[in-house]
């Protein structure tokens, strides 16, 4: 029998018996946060399953977008539910055009919470991916929804937001962050 990846197992725990379960965020400082992610083979009934965890995930978390590997899964879709409220899915993405105007955006980030800094990325933006059907699209997106598939995309290459700041903010959020994260742990 062919060996599965450790991804193809996490995929199938992640939709077991059809249930609905949330999935745990992953946060800075996890090595999968900083892999690039592999395109995703086929779209199956396991995908649309894990699709479904992820919207639940990020609606429990006052999420706007959320990337497979911040639920510890290295591979290439992430799902968005911007200002239009409208459930996105996006499976093997892929940004093929960016405006030359570019603007800031005070982002967050569900691995890296409770700090929020401006990030300039180019305001609009073409992208083409699979839907969950396995359909292709293409999509023009300004506004938040041009924002967010830009920041979720980055996940896929193992890049955060706090990666296109200045660095001094970059390594003071990093520093309080761990310091944040050890006072939770009791250390
Ligand atoms: O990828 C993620 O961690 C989700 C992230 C997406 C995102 C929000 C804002 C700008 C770019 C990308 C969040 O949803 S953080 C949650 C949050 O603080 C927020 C929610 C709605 C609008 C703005 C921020
Ligand atoms: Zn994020």
């Amino acid at each position: 029998m062919r060996k599965t990846t450790q991804d193809e197992q996490s995929l199938t725990r992640a939709a077991v018996n059809g249930t609905l379960y949330s999935m745990n965020v992953c946060k800075l400082g996890e090595e999968v946060l900083r892999t690039r992610a592999e395109p995703l083979a086929e779209v199956t009934d396991e995908t649309r399953q894990l699709v479904q965890q992820m919207f639940k995930t990020m609606d429990e978390e006052n999420g706007v977008g959320l990337a497979a590997p911040q639920v510890g899964l290295s591979v290439r879709l992430f799902v968005v539910k911007a200002d239009d409220e409208i459930p996105r899915v996006f499976i093997n993405p892929q940004i093929i055009q960016t405006s030359t105007e570019t603007g800031p955006y005070e982002e967050g980030c569900l691995s890296v919470p409770g700090f929020y800094e401006d990030v300039i990325r180019p305001l609009k933006i073409t992208v083409q991916a699979l839907n969950e059907r396995g359909r292709r699209f293409t999509l023009e997106a300004d506004g938040l929804l041009a924002r967010v598939i830009q920041h979720e995309n980055d996940h896929l290459d193992g890049i955060l937001f706090i990666d296109r700041i200045d660095a001094q903010k970059k390594a003071k959020i990093e520093a309080k962050f761990i310091k944040k994260a050890a006072s939770a742990a009791g250390n």
